[in-house]
């Protein structure tokens, strides 16, 4: 009874948490069942457009050892800069890179653990393959501290995460 009873509270709290973390993800543009709440606004800037990329950064994502990391773990840029990302993944796992706010991506990393089979579409992340590379280009049109992350279940977790500072 006394077992019956912890499971429930569980099962309250797990739905009580995935509440805030649904709404804000349909807010980002996400293909989570087709509602969408105007067009998508991004807390990180804009996606870019080719033409107008001012400058290319390679990111490596690397694991081993029970760690995972971006390398480099830490871009900084001038607001309004177009970026063209160049993602290679030199892995054994599949990869992601997800340009947000850390408290997005926290919120995000925990949907994902939820919905490990959620798809990302947007303009803001990218999938990378095992071994395989991708581009991003991105827009810089806001100031702050961002960050961008791997959002894979567990790989946040295991420190697959970078600073964007945008000044
Ligand atoms: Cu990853």
């Amino acid at each position: 009874m006394v077992r019956l009873f912890q499971i429930f509270v569980l099962a309250a709290v797990a739905a009580f948490a995935a509440g805030p973390a649904r709404a804000q993800h349909s807010h980002g543009g996400h293909s989570d069942g087709g509602h969408s709440h105007g067009a998508p606004s991004f807390a990180a800037g804009e996606p870019g457009v080719a033409a107008k990329v001012t400058r290319r950064i390679e990111v490596v994502a690397h694991e081993g050892e029970g760690k995972m990391s971006f390398e480099p773990n830490r871009i900084a840029v001038q607001k309004g800069e177009t970026v063209e990302f160049t993602l290679r993944n030199a892995g054994q796992l599949d990869h992601e890179f997800v340009l947000g706010s850390a408290a997005e991506n926290a919120a995000h990393a925990a949907q994902m653990a939820s919905s490990p089979q959620m798809k990302h579409d947007d303009p803001n992340a990218a999938r990378i393959a095992a071994g395989q590379s991708a581009t991003l280009v991105w827009r810089f049109s806001i100031s702050g501290d961002f960050e961008f992350a791997c959002l894979i279940p567990g790989h946040y977790e295991a420190g697959m995460k970078g600073a964007a500072v945008v000044r």
